[in-house]
Parts: structure tokens; C-alpha cells; sequence
């Protein structure tokens, strides 16, 4: 570690002057151009977080579904999980030092989180499709190999498979192969077994239309069908040949526009699913015979899970959490099973390791129907990514209950009906004003606001509404649900009106 290297390197990946930035609930995300020398300290930091843990830390570039002239970054954890929320803090500050100061930064990380300088480092690193991805995961390079990291650059991942490389290899191979193909085989050999035990393979559990996002869903699908082709068969629409990423497309435009994406053609009752640009989403829908669309959001994806898991465990308590797949992954982890899904399609289930053991063991024990049972649960562990929400995971794992139970979309759809809702994004001045609390269900600051917001809620019949500070954003978000879509508009609209 050379402090005279890194000033001289950090010189070629300049911070412009006065830019802030913030590790958000994803990372850092803003347009590409501002983030090369985000991009090269997340690389340093990389390194120290690899040291401190002696394990491989990843490195993920991407923007998930923004547009494709954002991009952004996030660093992966040992476990394949989140970045920790103390690192997040050190990555903020890093990120933000003037260029005089970025080697005392280090420094000063480094002592404040016992870092011992002398441990070995290595790095994994992975990119999206956006025509800026290439050149940041190159500065990304930059810092890692000028603190005399080691590392292996992936190239184009979905996020999910960077996750699962990074577990991986922190595991020593008892988790899955740390490759692509190791990932191909580990999925598709749980789906094919899974499927199996299919008796009704009518030609409407085969197929299925898939939505990609033109993000790298679409590459990753496509490498990946020869390997469990023989249960299903994936028509892929925007991939990538033609549009531009997310535009008009993928699981946040289907979601928050409830209406199908451009350039796909739906038939009637056909199963359809959409990924986000990093696939790590994923949202089902149809039409019905009358045109109208439907959607299956992320708490209908859970819900099919649960149902089906249950037929096999017991009960399943239900617990909230903030806004953000790392604070659902944690809680999501204090159970034997924890099952967890964003509105928005991001999720997975997490089995403890005591819970996947007996599981398996029994799955060679019991007696004939019960090992069945035992089987088919050890393939759906293999099925879901354990370390992050996964589209292709969750939608093999969707296609396997739907054919296993014999549900059709619509069967599906009808578990249960949702309350009409509306959210709302309001710019203020300074979101920051607005804190919660309840896992995000009450306002506690500014004063008056909570207040205001149940005696608006009170107007309307069988209605609830939320206001918190997005974390992606600088916006203020705002949810409502009522009887009818026109109460919840007016609530929404209500509600903004007290935010200012
Ligand atoms: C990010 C999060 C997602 C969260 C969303 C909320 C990950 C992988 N993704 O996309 O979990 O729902 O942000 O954004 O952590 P918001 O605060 O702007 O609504
Ligand atoms: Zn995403």
C-alpha cells in the first residue's frame, strides 16, 4: 500500500468539486458521468473490507432499473448480503473526501474498523449492460489493484449471480461452483427435479413470456434455457436487440404503471413476467378475456410461496420492515424460513442452515410420502438464491408451484384481491424533514404530520396511508388505499397536500 500510488491514481479519477453523494438503500446511483471516482474509492474500500473480513467483498455496477444514463454501485458482503450499515457510513465518507484527504480517509477507516493492512484482499466485480458500465468496473479496477487487491472481473452479471459468487466463494464451495455455469447447473438441476413431480405438464405450464428490460436478464435467460428447457420454455421480449434499457419496459414501469411493456405481445390468459434491469425484480401479470390487465405484485408472488410452503410446515407469523431488501434479508434470516417480498417483485426465501440440514436429511430418511415432501423442499432451497432476491430464481420457483398445484394465472391472481391504491411521489425542499417510525407506517417528525395524516385517513372507508423520504430519490413518497380508486386517489392526493 502506497499512499504516493493511490494520490497519484486518485488524481486520474477526480471527485468534481462540491459533489456529495450518499450510500443510499442501493448504493451510490446518480448519471454515470458523475461516478468514476465513486466508482475508484469503492474499489479501495473494497480492498480494506476484504482485509478486515479475510474474505472475498464484491463489487456490483449497476442502476437497476433507472435510466440508462444513471449507473451506480454497491458493494456485496461475505455472505453474499448487503453491505454492513457501518461500512456504509465509512463508504459515504470516502466517497465524499476532498482528493487531498482520500489516503487519511483510508487511514482513518482502517483504524476505526481494526483493519489489519498486512491480511490479503480479493475482490469480485460485476456490471450491468449500460454503455457506461464497462468503463466505471475498470476504475473500480483501478482501486482495487492500487492498494494491491486481487480480483476477478465477471463481466456482465445480473446482480443476484454477484451475490452468488460472493457466497460461494466465502463458503468453499459448499454453497454452489463460483461460476455462471455453476450457477446454471445449481438452479436448473432443483427446477428439473422439482418439476418432475409435475403430473399435469399440460402445454400451459411449458411456457412462459418473459420481459427482460433489454438489461442483462435477458443474456443471462437466454445462456441459461438449454439448462432446464426440457420443463419450461422462456419467449424472451425486449432483450436488449432493440430498446433502451427499462424504457417503456421491465418490472418498476409494469409495476408502477400497471400496464404491460412496450413490445410485448400479450394473448389472452398468457402467463407474462417482467425483470428489472439488473433482474433482481421480477412481477407477473396477464390479461383477461375482456383486455383488461392484471397484475401480480411481489406480495401476491409471497403469498404463493407461503401457501405452498405451508402445505409442507406449519404456521407463518407476518413481521414489517423499512423500505429495502436489506432490512427485509435480516429479518428474513431470524427464522427457520423467511419468506420475503417487496410490492415491487424484489425477494426470496432464506432457510437457516439448521432448518436446510434436517431437511435434507430427512429427504433420504422418511418414510415414502413424507420424503417426498422432504425432497421437494430440498429443492426449492436449492431453487431460491440465499443470498439475494433473484428474478430468475424467484421465476423458475413460481413456475414449479403453478405446474406442481396445478394453478392457472388467474387461480393465482384470485388468492386474493387488492384494495385499490395510489402512490404518489411529492418533491419537497428537504425530504430529511420527514422521519418514521413502525417500520415506516407512522410519520414521527414533522410535528402535526402524523396527525393530519389519520384525521384523512379517518374520511375514507377501509383506508390506510404512508408518507416516508425515499432512499433512491429526492422525493417524498406517499401510498394510499381506500374502498374505491377514486377515494384512494383523493386520499394520495390529500396526503401530499399535508407533506409540504
Ligand atoms: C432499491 C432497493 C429496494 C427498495 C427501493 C426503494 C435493493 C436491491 N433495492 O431499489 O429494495 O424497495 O430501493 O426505493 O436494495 P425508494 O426508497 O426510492 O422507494
Ligand atoms: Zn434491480
Amino acid at each position: 500500500m502506497d499512499p504516493e500510488a493511490v494520490r497519484k491514481y486518485s488524481a486520474l479519477h477526480a471527485k468534481p468539486d462540491g459533489l456529495v453523494l450518499q450510500y443510499g438503500t442501493a448504493g451510490f446511483r446518480t448519471k454515470a458521468e458523475r461516478l468514476d471516482h465513486v466508482m475508484f474509492r469503492m474499489g479501495l474500500l473494497a480492498v480494506l473490507r476484504s482485509k478486515q473480513t479475510k474474505s472475498t467483498i464484491g463489487v456490483m455496477v449497476t442502476a437497476s432499473h433507472n435510466p440508462e444514463e444513471d449507473n451506480g454501485v454497491k458493494l456485496v458482503d461475505p455472505l453474499g448480503e448487503m453491505l454492513a450499515p457501518s461500512w456504509e457510513e465509512h463508504a459515504t465518507c470516502l466517497a465524499n473526501a476532498e482528493e487531498r484527504d482520500v489516503w487519511r480517509v483510508l487511514m482513518d477507516i482502517s483504524e476505526k474498523a481494526a483493519v489489519n493492512l498486512q491480511q490479503e484482499a480479493f475482490v469480485v466485480i460485476g456490471r450491468d449492460t449500460r454503455p457506461s458500465s464497462e468503463r466505471l468496473s475498470q476504475s473500480v479496477i483501478d482501486g482495487v489493484t492500487v492498494l494491491g487487491g486481487q480480483f476477478h472481473d465477471y463481466g456482465l452479471l445480473t446482480t443476484p449471480q454477484l451475490h452468488y459468487m460472493v457466497y460461494c466463494r466465502n463458503s468453499s464451495g459448499r454453497y454452489g461452483e463460483a461460476t455462471v455455469d455453476g450457477y446454471y447447473q445449481k438452479l436448473s438441476t432443483a427446477f428439473v427435479e422439482l418439476t418432475k413431480q409435475a403430473f399435469c405438464g399440460g402445454n400451459e405450464y411449458r411456457s412462459l413470456k418473459v420481459d427482460c428490460a433489454n438489461g442483462v436478464g435477458a443474456l443471462k435467460l437466454r445462456e441459461m434455457e438449454p439448462y432446464f428447457s426440457q420443463g419450461l420454455s422462456v419467449q424472451l421480449f425486449n432483450d436488449g436487440t432493440k430498446g433502451k434499457l427499462n424504457h417503456l419496459c421491465g418490472a418498476d414501469f409494469v409495476k408502477s404503471h400497471q400496464r404491460p411493456p412496450q413490445g410485448m405481445e400479450m394473448k389472452s390468459s398468457e402467463r407474462c413476467c417482467s425483470f428489472d434491469g439488473d433482474a433482481d425484480r421480477i412481477v407477473y401479470y396477464y390479461s383477461d378475456t375482456d383486455g383488461h390487465f392484471h397484475l401480480i405484485d411481489g406480495d401476491k408472488i409471497a403469498t404463493l410461496i407461503s401457501s405452498f410452503l405451508k402445505e409442507l410446515l406449519v404456521e407463518v407469523p407476518v413481521y414489517c420492515t423499512k423500505t429495502g431488501v436489506k432490512h427485509l434479508h435480516h429479518k428474513a434470516q431470524e427464522f427457520d424460513v423467511g419468506v420475503y417480498f417487496e410490492a415491487n417483485g424484489h425477494g426470496t426465501v432464506l432457510f437457516s442452515k439448521a432448518a436446510e440440514m434436517k431437511i435434507k436429511q430427512l429427504a433420504k430418511e422418511l418414510e415414502d410420502k413424507k420424503r417426498k415432501a422432504a425432497q421437494m423442499l430440498a429443492n426449492v432451497i436449492d431453487l431460491f438464491n440465499q443470498a439475494a432476491g433473484d428474478a430468475i430464481s424467484d421465476m423458475l420457483v413460481i413456475e414449479a408451484i403453478l405446474a406442481l398445484k396445478g394453478l392457472t394465472v388467474q387461480e393465482w391472481d384470485a388468492l386474493y384481491t387488492d384494495l385499490p391504491n395510489r402512490q404518489l411521489k411529492v418533491k419537497v425542499a428537504d425530504r430529511q424533514v420527514i422521519s418514521t417510525t413502525d417500520a415506516e407506517r407512522q410519520a414521527v417528525t414533522p410535528p402535526g404530520l402524523q396527525e393530519a395524516i389519520n384525521d384523512l385517513v379517518k374520511k375514507y372507508k377501509l383506508s390506510r396511508a404512508f408518507v416516508r423520504p425515499s432512499g433512491t430519490e429526492d422525493v417524498v413518497r406517499v401510498y394510499a388505499e381506500a374502498d374505491s380508486q377514486e377515494s384512494a386517489d383523493s386520499l394520495a392526493h390529500e396526503v401530499s397536500l399535508a407533506v409540504f
